[in-house]
């Protein structure tokens, strides 16, 4: 922690001054510089100054990897070239045989990578109701070595009790607990003081924010967990680019500030959804109306600024709206400064069977909504106007 630091920084101040202190450049640069060498000097034969090839470490990476690690009150942060990226590089952590406990409502390409890739290696992956932790319990056997929990999920919205699955993993001590913190980011859920072994991020969404940059985050405090990843990310190589970890550095800085407006608009624009003729039910931890409200309100310290619902009517309804809006962009992604809508059935959640997206609630009238940054009234009467022109109500 820099000297100048009070011994407790909150969050806000973290983001701003943690891994960035000027005294570590000879310029004393108050930005970490975009340090592009893939390769760096040495004194000696391996005899280095703490990096030796971009790969393995870079002064950039370094600077945002700490600071990263600071939000979630880490020992370590890591940076992949995706979410996916980081999802992979730790499921590389377990051999073939092993097994793992995941979820049956989970990011799409997650579920595709754990079902079409890691399968193809041996991994065997078991998908349950994680809402209920009894199911996360049952079904861990002797082979399993991860349990990988995503709250809350994506599309529905629903939570897992992280603390409680925590407390089920820490009875099998060959097990980790990963939890993908995606939607909320560390501002306002913070997975490894809830008993998570490993947090891990699609960056590219809340944490990056300017929907400029592909990145994964991981974070962790402890040192086994550390080194493998970090032998792994070496050993694979999927690490981003020093202009990008630039840039995720920078949107660190205006994160609390961005999920604070997020979370405020979010919630005004799910309570105006609730009450829309052309809409059936909105999906919004925020809600009271959200059947896990208290653990919400428990686990969290507010919801982010993504909310789903169902429309009323069918394809041609929720077709009919998304084309309709204008401010708001028909798109994959979210977390992004601009908001942002589209039909997972279709979209981010079409290589999840159709049977288990009947199953799961993921129709063609579910739609998922990240609410940007813009004058909340006009998102409003953006969906507004659009939700009018596609159901006659
Ligand atoms: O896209 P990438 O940075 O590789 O991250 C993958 C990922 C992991 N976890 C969650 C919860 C995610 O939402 C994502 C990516 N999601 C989208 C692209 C989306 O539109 O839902």
């Amino acid at each position: 922690m820099a000297e100048y630091l009070p011994t407790d920084p909150h969050f806000a101040t973290r983001a701003i001054c943690e891994g960035n202190e000027p005294e570590q450049w000879n310029s004393r640069a108050v930005v970490p510089p975009i340090s592009l060498a893939t390769t760096f000097k040495q004194d000696g034969p391996a005899e280095h100054r703490g990096f030796e090839y971009s790969r393995s470490g870079n002064p950039t990476r370094n600077a945002m990897e700490k600071c990263y690690a600071s939000l979630e009150k880490a020992k370590y942060g890591m940076a992949f070239a995706s979410g996916l990226a980081a999802t992979t590089t730790i499921v590389h952590m377990l051999s073939s045989g092993d097994h793992i406990v995941s979820m049956d409502d989970l990011y799409g390409g997650t579920n595709r990578y754990l079902t079409k890739v890691a399968s193809r290696m041996g991994i065997e992956t078991t998908f349950v109701d994680a809402v209920n932790t009894q199911h996360v319990a049952d079904a861990i056997k002797d082979s399993t070595r991860l349990v990988w929990v995503e709250t809350p999920t994506n599309p529905t919205m629903k939570l897992v009790d992280i603390a409680a699955v925590a407390q089920v993993v820490k009875e099998h001590p060959k097990v980790k607990l990963v939890v993908d913190s995606t939607f909320m980011s560390p501002y306002f859920q913070q997975a490894l003081a809830l008993g998570a072994d490993i947090v891990m991020h699609s960056a590219t969404k809340y944490i990056n924010g300017h929907s400029d940059v592909v990145m994964g985050l991981v974070a962790t405090n402890q040192d086994d967990v550390h080194d493998s990843l970090r032998f792994l990310q070496n050993a694979i190589g999927p690490v981003p680019s020093p202009f990008d970890c630039y840039l995720v550095n920078r949107s660190i800085k205006t994160l609390a500030v961005r999920m604070r407006q997020h979370s405020t608009s979010a919630l005004e624009v799910a309570r105006f959804l609730e009450k829309h003729p052309a809409v059936e039910r909105v999906l919004h931890p925020g809600l009271e109306s959200h059947p896990q409200y208290a653990l919400a309100r428990r686990q969290t310290s507010g919801p982010s600024g993504m909310l789903s619902f169902y429309i009323r009517g069918g394809l041609a309804e929720s077709r009919a709206f998304l084309q309709a809006l204008k401010l708001v962009a028909l798109a994959e992604s979210l977390g992004g400064y601009e908001s942002l809508a589209e039909l997972p059935s279709l979209m981010t959640h079409a290589a999840v069977s159709e049977e288990e997206r009947a199953r799961l609630g993921i129709s063609d009238s579910l739609l998922r909504v990240s609410v940007g940054l813009e004058d909340t009234q006009d998102i409003i009467d953006d969906l507004d106007r659009a939700l009018r022109s596609a159901v006659p109500v």
